[in-house]
Parts: C-alpha cells; sequence; structure tokens
C-alpha cells in the first residue's frame, strides 16, 4: 500500500511537497522504491555475480539450489567481490573529485585559472611542509605548484605511504604496516580492487576484505583529505557562521537557483556570479527582486560552509525543491543527482543544467565548466536562470514556510581555535565526564528509513546522553533542519554537555561539512588521540550513518572502521548471503583492527549501541 507524506518523511516541509507531488500528479523516488517491491532478494544479499559472461550467477540463500556459481565461486567469495567492488566505486568518487580540485589547484598556480587564487595561505604553506616543500625563495604561486604536484602523484604513485596517513597516531600507522593495508597510492589500489574482483583472480573473502580496507584508507586518508585541504586552501577554511535550510529557504519574488552535487568548484563562482551587478539588474528588468542561490546535498553543504548560503535540502529533498515550482535552475555537478530530475524538471519551468565533463542526464541543458573560463560559466548560467524567471507559473508555486536557524563551519580548525587553541579542553570534559564521547554521525537519506527519522532520532539521543555530535553530509542537514544546530539546541542536551556548549557557546551538534569532510574527523580524532598518546580506537567515540545509500558510504565505512572507529550502519549493506564475511565485519574486524560495524535501523537502538562502546572505551581508560 502506498505510504503517506508522514510516513515518508518526518519533515513538514518535504510533507507538504509529498502532498504537492501527489496532487500535480508527480511521481518521486518512494514511489517508485514501491514500484521495486519486493525488491530482488539475491541483489539484497549480494549473492549474485556478473563479473563474467557465462553468468549472471546466483547462490541460493537456502542451500537447496545452487552453492557455487560456474566457475565455482560460493557465496563468500561473491559478497565479499562485490563488496570490494562498491568500495572502489565509492573511493573513486572521493579521489576523482579530489583530483578535479587538485588540477583547478595547479591552472591556478599557473596563472591559467584566473576565477581561483589562495584563500588561506597559512593553510598552504602548512600542507607545502608535509611534503618538505620549503618556503624560502618562492612565491606563494611557486609553492602552490609544487604543492599541486605533490599531492597529483599520490594518485599514481606505486608505492607508500600516502602522505597524509602520517597524521594517524603511531600505533594506528604500526598496526596498518603489520596488516599491510598501508595505501600505497590511490588509483592504484582502485585499480587493484577491479583486477582482484575480475574473474578467476582474488577468491578468498578475508584476503579481498583487506584490500576493501586499504581501499578505504587511500580514500579517507587520501581522495577525501586532499579534497578537503585543497579546497580549503582555494575557498578558505571554514569557520563559524550562521545560515539557514530547508526548502523554505527559496523565495517567492527571487530568481531561485539550486546547485547541487559536491564538487565546489563552480558553486564557488555561482555564489559570486549571484551578486554581479549586470545580472541583478536583469533580475529585475524580468520582473524578480533578487537571485537567491541555495544548495542540495554536498555542493550545498560547501558552500554553507564557507559563505553561509543557505540550504535547500537533503538528497531525498532534490525532487522536493522542483516541486515547489520555484526553481528556475537546478545547476548539478557530481554525485548523488537523481536522473529523474529530467523529466521532473520538464514538467515545471526549471532548467536542469549539468555543468561537468563526466556527468550529463537526460533532459539538460549541457553548459560545461573549465577552470579557465570559470567565472564566465557561472554568470552564463545565473543568466540562464534569470531569463527563465517570466517563464515561472506563480499558480503552480508553492513554497513550504518551513525554515531553520543553523550555525555551521566547524573545521577541525574553527573546533580547536573554540576550544582556545589546543583539544585539551574537550579532553578535560570528556575525561570529567561532563561529555561521554563524541559520536560522529554522517551520511545519506535513503527511501527505505523515513527520510530524516534515523538521523534526527539518533542524534537526538546522542545528545541527551552527553556525546558531543559532530556531523557531514545530508545527516548535518537532517539536523539543521531538525533546529538542533543552534546553540539553543543545548537544551536538549544532557548536563554535562549542555553546560559545555553553553560556555563555549557552540551548539551540541558540530556541522563539519561535506562527505569528503569526514576527513576533518579523522583530524579531529587524531588530534585527540595524539594528544593522549593513545589510538584512535581507544577513545570514547563511535560512527553511525543511519540512513546511508550510496558507494561512497561503503567506501567511508572502510576508512572509518579500518582507523579504529566502531560505525553502526542503519540500512544493511548487501552481504547478509555470507554468513562469513558478515560476521568478519560485524565481529571479526575488532580483533584486526580494533573497530568493527553493527547494522541496526531502529535509531533509538543504534543509538544504545554507540553509547554501550563509548562507555566500554571509557572504562578501559580508567574514566567514570
Ligand atoms: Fe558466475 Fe564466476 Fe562468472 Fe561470477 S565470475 S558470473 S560466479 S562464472
Ligand atoms: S550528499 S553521498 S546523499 S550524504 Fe554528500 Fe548526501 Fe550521501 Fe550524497
Amino acid at each position: 500500500m502506498k505510504q503517506t507524506a508522514l510516513e515518508r518523511s518526518i519533515d513538514p516541509a518535504s510533507q507538504s511537497m509529498l502532498e504537492k507531488a501527489e496532487n500535480d500528479g508527480i511521481e518521486t523516488a518512494w514511489d517508485r522504491y514501491e514500484q521495486q517491491l519486493p525488491q530482488c532478494g539475491f541483489g539484497q544479499l549480494g549473492i549474485c555475480c556478473r563479473n563474467c559472461n557465462m553468468g549472471p550467477c546466483r547462490i541460493d540463500p537456502f542451500g537447496e539450489g545452487a552453492k557455487n556459481g560456474i566457475c565455482g565461486a560460493t557465496a563468500d567469495i561473491i559478497v565479499a567481490r562485490n563488496l570490494l567492488r562498491m568500495i572502489a566505486a565509492g573511493a573513486a568518487a572521493h579521489s576523482d573529485h579530489a583530483r578535479d580540485a587538485v588540477l583547478t589547484f595547479k591552472k591556478m598556480s599557473e596563472g591559467k585559472a584566473g576565477s581561483y587564487g589562495i584563500k588561506d595561505e597559512a593553510k598552504l604553506f602548512s600542507l607545502a611542509s608535509e611534503y618538505g616543500i620549503s618556503e624560502e625563495g618562492k612565491s606563494r604561486e611557486e609553492i602552490a605548484s609544487e604543492l599541486a604536484n605533490a599531492l597529483l602523484a599520490e594518485f599514481g604513485k606505486q608505492e607508500g605511504p600516502i602522505q597524509y596517513t602520517r597524521r594517524a597516531p603511531e600505533a594506528r600507522l604500526r598496526l596498518w604496516s603489520e596488516l599491510g593495508i598501508e595505501p600505497r597510492g590511490i588509483d592504484r589500489e582502485i585499480v587493484e580492487c577491479m583486477h582482484r574482483t575480475h574473474m578467476g583472480v582474488d577468491n578468498d573473502a578475508t584476503h579481498i576484505l583487506l584490500q576493501g580496507l586499504r581501499t578505504g584508507l587511500s580514500d579517507g586518508w587520501g581522495g577525501s583529505m586532499i579534497a578537503t585541504e585543497i579546497q580549503d586552501v582555494l575557498f578558505g577554511t571554514p569557520e563559524p557562521k550562521k545560515s539557514t535550510v530547508n526548502l523554505g529557504v527559496l523565495v517567492r519574488d527571487k530568481v531561485n537557483v539550486i546547485v547541487h552535487g559536491h564538487e565546489p568548484i563552480l558553486s564557488e563562482m555561482i555564489v559570486e556570479a549571484a551578486e554581479d551587478p549586470e545580472l541583478l539588474k536583469l533580475a529585475k528588468e524580468k520582473g524578480a527582486t533578487g537571485i537567491n542561490v541555495a544548495g542540495i546535498c554536498c555542493t550545498g553543504n560547501e558552500t554553507l560552509m564557507r559563505h553561509g548560503t543557505p540550504i535547500a535540502g537533503t538528497f531525498l529533498q532534490q525532487e522536493l525543491a522542483v516541486i515547489t515550482g520555484a526553481i528556475e535552475a537546478m545547476v548539478v555537478d557530481v554525485q548523488c543527482v537523481m536522473p529523474a530530475l529530467g523529466n521532473l524538471t520538464g514538467c515545471y519551468h526549471t532548467k536542469f543544467i549539468s555543468t561537468s565533463p563526466k556527468a550529463d542526464f537526460p533532459g539538460t541543458v549541457r553548459m560545461e565548466f573549465h577552470e579557465e573560463k570559470a567565472y564566465e560559466t557561472a554568470k552564463e548560467i545565473i543568466k540562464t536562470a534569470v531569463e527563465n524567471f517570466p517563464n515561472r507559473n506563480f499558480e503552480k508555486v508553492n513554497i513550504p514556510e518551513e525554515k531553520q536557524d543553523c550555525m555551521v563551519g566547524f573545521s577541525a580548525e574553527a573546533i580547536l581555535k573554540a576550544l582556545g587553541g589546543t583539544p585539551d579542553p574537550l579532553i578535560g570534559a570528556i575525561a570529567g565526564g561532563a561529555v561521554k564521547g563524541i559520536g560522529a554521525v554522517v551520511g545519506c537519506n535513503n527511501v527505505k528509513i523515513r527520510h530524516n527519522y534515523g538521523h534526527v532520532n539518533l542524534v537526538k539521543e546522542l545528545i541527551k546522553n552527553n556525546v558531543l555530535v559532530v556531523t557531514t553530509g545530508c545527516n548535518a542537514i537532517a539536523c539543521a533542519e531538525a533546529g538542533l544546530l543552534v546553540p539553543e539546541a543545548a537544551a536538549l542536551a544532557g548536563d554535562g554537555l549542555k553546560g559545555v556548549c553553553e560556555s563555549l557557546g557552540i551548539p551540541p551538534v558540530l556541522h563539519m561539512g561535506s562527505c569528503v569532510d569526514i576527513s576533518r574527523i579523522l583530524v579531529l580524532a587524531s588530534a585527540i588521540a595524539n594528544r593522549l598518546g593513545v589510538d584512535i580506537s581507544d577513545l570514547p567515540a563511535a560512527g553511525a550513518a543511519p540512513e546511508w545509500m550510496s558507494e561512497k558510504a561503503v567506501s567511508i565505512g572502510a576508512y572509518v572502521v579500518s582507523s579504529g572507529v566502531f560505525t553502526v550502519l542503519g540500512t544493511a549493506p548487501p552481504v547478509l548471503g555470507s554468513q562469513a564475511v558478515a560476521a568478519l565485519l560485524t565481529k571479526g574486524l575488532d580483533g584486526v583492527v580494533g573497530a568493527s560495524f553493527a547494522v541496526e535501523p531502529d535509531p533509538f537502538k543504534a543509538a544504545n549501541l554507540m553509547l554501550e562502546h563509548i562507555e566500554g572505551k571509557r572504562r578501559a581508560l580508567g574514566l567514570n
């Protein structure tokens, strides 16, 4: 039976747009999910293989039919191989984003990308010094060029280590080295995953999964970390600032432009172009009072963190934003963009503009973006949106009222600054018991879970129990929509955490950025572990991805657990067709990397698992 809007989302703005979709006769991801039911059991369990053309093969989960693929691959092998391919795809997505960011940085250093500059000079110098690049007698651009080359070399390197892995605590580095999972080069690990999963190569589930951990590490401490750091140099390291979120940030009498996807390279320019006097004048001529840029997903998180640009919604709100009827242009780059937007934008006046040389979708206007002409392209995009304003049918417009204030911009540097320059006050609060530990809650929406229900309830439960939450990606947006990213949300926290937040003037949930910015969490965790002289796995900390859906989340899970953080997933990955693989992920990894996964869709029970873990770690450290 069809779910109601209330059953599909906890967010009132989304509920009202789901009702509008129904009235407008528009199909959304939730409808398409229902059309898919029942979903394929073989796919859910991970036991179908089409890695060669003797197949596809599938294993009978009840043990009555086929126990092996045609080549003899067992369920264990097939599940592990499929999982490794998911990790490879996720690591590739983050890391290819990083590559483009570094290529932009390189062009900037060579004077070939005039729209960009160096916004965080101190970070440029500190990143360069990590590579042993001296500053003496060199211009900023020369240093940037050397750094760009060093970073680009991380992708094609054949031998490790990847430089930023050195930021991890000594004990963790030793462990990775002993296990042979220290990543060598980013591209090398991804290519090796594809090689190993080709028919007739790696056929031992444990051996396959160890490569999964190594590839994950090449993402978290490689690709993702490089993306974060170099974007900070180019666009500025985020600092605390205020903004607003949810569909109510759209403005009825302004030209509304959505930036959606993951890369800030173009959206930075779009935010700037939206203030261009020439375009503002044109907007007035077309009958609008101004130009309003708002984000969705992580492109949105990037501009939110650095400029306070409002966010219209999470992953599952991308269609709902169009359904408001008030979007002149939906501008997308890469990742998490639903191809359904093509048909959908066709039902309204919205222009669907694809900008990445790598990503196109049905029904788009192509406005390919190249760094050399970044600002010109951004202006052209905004102009297209402005010229589309008179086509808006105001009778079809319904913008929900809901919008929520939030405080964002908590880079690791900003958090340390708020603490007075060292992690000591936070460590003191943890040692004293006011803060029980740290919860890292991240990840997507997934139609299998009521929109934002998992995110918001899990986080509320953690802060109520004095766990400081750090967040990125769509979890951060969901928390913002629920009013958890304002200092006043401290009232929802336990007494200890409440006192700490009030004294620092910070929310109990700290927005650390986009999906690649989970690397900021690794940096923060390392800073705390190094200060205490322990490993990350010794910290009273736990992670969760309550509504994850993307392959990137699988790669994130691999590197977060390999870095020593117990992680609870809200939806089960397709591994349950192999008891051996499932047991390894949920138990066995503990004895290998000192952390493992749990799967728990109920956010209250998930919070309990995290709290129990944090308590256990506190006891082991001799804390009450
Ligand atoms: Fe079947 Fe083996 Fe080919 Fe996979 S690799 S499709 S299990 S024969
Ligand atoms: S955007 S990867 S839906 S968090 Fe980074 Fe949200 Fe997940 Fe995309």
